[in-house]
């Protein structure tokens, strides 16, 4: 992946190199990169060709890096600290930090539409679809502005799910959609069952983002810890408490592996992922 990555983004040595070190410095060198390793991981649920899943895997891995960057920024969550180094706006300046997510965006969508990645075109164009919404106002950045209008307002649990179902399970759920269909086309009940997954581990994974925020240190998040509360997010932890966040969390495991439960071993590494997006400590 991260040779991948490396290959896609454009040499730090070309005009604009400053534009060009600031993309790179924003994707490369950090990050757990859980939605590629969920691309991949589906990709092998559908037999997919590791070097078609590694394309679509490094285009969401850009938009995923062009929302951090922009999130970071003095206009929405003013952070200085990311993937443990000083963020994109602090490193550079605030005006490439906004150029560099501007940039990332059409990339991501270029190595789409310059890279085989499925078996025929309308597969191709579909997939390109399926980036666009989850990436636009009905996905991450909708759910990312209803996320800016909700701080220091009560949200009810299923306000706060649908919150992060757009911000950060749109995504999550993208990479699994995408990863899947870079391979043979899967019956309409094993698609579902891999939807109902990663819906899962989407939610699973903002849990348990919301109790490491509480829990963890900076220095092991490598970004700011207890801002949730400091900035008067709602969050799981506010509504349910540290030990019903925990709870929940374990809760969305298990379903998780439930709706792969019909699934064989070509499913072993979603299996390991829901594990580690729950019991991860970073
Ligand atoms: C600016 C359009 C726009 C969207 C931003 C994803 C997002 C929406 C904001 C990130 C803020 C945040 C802390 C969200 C909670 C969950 C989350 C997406 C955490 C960061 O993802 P990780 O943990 O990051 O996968 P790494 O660095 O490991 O890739």
């Amino acid at each position: 992946m991260e040779t991948a990555l490396q290959r896609f983004l454009p040499p730090p040595e070309i005009v604009p190199e400053r534009l060009h070190r600031a993309m790179r410095y924003a994707v490369l060198g950090g990050g757990k990169r859980v939605r590629p390793l969920l691309a991949f991981a589906a990709g092998e649920l559908a037999q997919a060709d590791p070097a078609r899943v590694e394309i679509v895997a490094a285009a969401i891995e850009m938009i995923h890096a062009y929302s951090l960057v922009h999130d970071d920024m003095p206009c929405m969550d003013n952070d200085v600290l990311r993937r443990g180094k000083p963020t994109c706006h602090v490193e550079f300046d605030e005006a490439t930090a906004l150029l560099v997510g501007d940039a990332l965006q059409p990339l991501a969508f270029q190595i789409l539409t310059e890279n085989v990645v499925a078996d025929d075109a309308g597969t191709q164009l579909e997939m390109l679809k399926v980036l666009a919404l989850a990436s636009g106002s009905r996905g991450m950045a909708g759910g990312q502005a209803i996320d800016l209008a909700s701080v220091g307002k009560t949200l009810s649990l299923p306000e706060l799910e649908f919150m992060h179902i757009h911000k950060t399970g749109a995504l999550i759920r993208a990479a699994a959609v995408l990863g899947a269909r870079c391979g043979r086309g899967l019956g309409s009940s094993e698609f579902d069952r891999l939807e109902r997954y990663a819906k899962t581990v989407g939610l699973a994974f903002q849990v348990v983002d919301d109790v490491l925020d509480c829990e963890a240190s900076t220095a092991t998040l490598g970004k700011t810890a207890g801002k949730d509360a400091a900035q008067a997010k709602p969050t799981y932890v506010s509504i349910l408490g540290l030990a019903g966040a925990r709870e929940l969390a374990e809760e969305l495991r298990a379903e998780a592996h439930a709706a792969l439960a019909s699934f064989g071993g070509d499913a072993a590494r979603l299996r390991a992922l829901a594990d580690f997006i729950v019991l991860r400590r970073f």
